[in-house]
């Protein structure tokens, strides 16, 4: 029999770390023995694994005896204060957060663009999953950057509730059927009582309503006048294609959408791309859909994308204002091929080539 492995899943409880578990069914993973880890809120609290029923236990320094692989999705602040101890226990830490991704021991890794840097979990033990956004731009990147190169990418996101974790979603739900009780209780469609709280009530998720608006604002405002999500895409863009010269310039607005990220991209080539290279191109890149028959109402959709797991891309056409420019749409989901499929398909390439 082939090896098995015991895996630990930090945050087993959350958004990411839900769906973690799924896909490792899924993609029957070879785990021995499984581990949930999460907040003391759920301890004791039952999930499941291939129709077992685990409990789930307190995550702690010493959570990680015997384990292989811990995946980790309980936050940044978890990961800086336990992925050491899991490394140090013989672990080799997967992690979703942004805490460890730009420490130059620990490499960052889309296993469609650049799986040898796995090798480098050797340093610290630990491996980071870029942030949603970056994975699924990069993942259709690549193909062209091999072709072409990339001078300058400016990049607009459309992102998900689902992002920030479980209470977004909730919080999206809320606000949506708060609306419909009070358009069913009479308020008059259009007006600021129909569609907005005035006041009465208390965001929890996002300082502003989300349900029938767009927030330009995801994580916090940094000096510079962006937002530290819009900086992870240009700095781990960068590190994941291993080409500090690429310019990024990101603005990045959350949608009331539950499930998907959605980006409209602009990039420059040191050469020219036709939109039939670009689809020829893609067409043949690994975890990419080319969805782009624009005349029968066909592009990449949220609700396409949501649930499976490849990067979908579309309105592909020559950007008219410059020479050797592209501007195309990228789908993906977010909680999937944007945090937990790509963490497990790391898990995969590191047992594959390295355990
Ligand atoms: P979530 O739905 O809020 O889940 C948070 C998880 O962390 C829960 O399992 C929670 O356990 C656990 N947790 C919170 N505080 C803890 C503590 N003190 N000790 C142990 N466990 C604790 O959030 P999520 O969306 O799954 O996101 C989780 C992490 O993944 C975050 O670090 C986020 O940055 C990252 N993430 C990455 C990407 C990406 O781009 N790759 C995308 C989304 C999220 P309880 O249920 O017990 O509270
Ligand atoms: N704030 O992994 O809010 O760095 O959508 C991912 C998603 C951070 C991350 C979000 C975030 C990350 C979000």
């Amino acid at each position: 029999m082939s090896r098995q492995f015991s895996v630990a899943v930090a945050g087993a409880t959350g958004a990411v770390g839900q769906t973690m578990i799924r896909v490792l069914e899924e993609r029957d993973f070879p785990v021995g023995e499984i581990r949930f880890l999460a907040s003391e809120r759920s301890e004791g609290k039952e999930l499941t694994f291939k129709g077992r029923k685990v409990v789930v236990r307190k995550l702690d320094h010493d959570s990680f005896e015997g384990v292989d692989i811990a995946l980790f999705s309980a936050g940044g602040q978890r990961s800086l204060d336990y992925a050491p101890s899991a490394a140090r226990s013989g672990a080799v830490v997967v992690d979703n957060s942004s805490a460890w991704r730009m420490d130059p021991d620990v490499p960052l890794v889309v296993p469609e663009v650049n799986p040898h840097a796995v090798a480098g979990y050797r340093k610290k033990g630990i491996i980071a999953n870029p942030n949603c956004s970056t994975i699924q731009m990069v993942v259709a990147l690549k193909p062209l950057y091999d072709y072409a190169r990339i001078k300058r990418i400016v990049v607009s996101t459309y992102q998900a509730v689902s992002g920030t974790g479980q209470k977004a979603i909730k919080e999206l739900e809320e606000e949506a059927l708060a609306w419909a009780d009070r358009i069913r209780g009479g308020e008059k469609a259009g007006t600021d009582e129909a569609y907005g709280y005035a006041g009465e009530y208390e965001y929890r998720a996002y300082p502003h309503q989300i349900a029938f608006n767009c927030l330009p604002h995801i994580d916090v405002f940094l000096d510079n006048g962006y937002t530290k999500e819009e900086m992870k895409m240009v700095n781990e863009t960068r590190k994941i294609m291993e080409d500090p010269d690429i310019q990024v310039s990101a603005t990045a607005v959350r949608v009331p959408v539950f499930f998907s990220h959605s980006e409209a991209v602009n990039v420059a080539f040191e050469k020219d791309v036709t939109p039939e290279k670009a689809r020829e191109l893609l067409g043949r890149a690994p975890g990419v859909r080319v969805v782009d028959d624009p005349s029968a109402n066909v592009y990449p959709l949220a609700l396409d994308a949501e649930g499976q797991d490849h990067t979908l891309v579309g309105r592909i056409r020559k950007d008219i204002s410059q020479p050797n420019g592209l501007d195309f749409w990228v789908v993906a989901d977010n909680i999937r091929k944007g945090a937990a499929t790509n963490a497990v398909q790391i898990a995969e390439l590191l047992i594959r080539e390295y355990l």
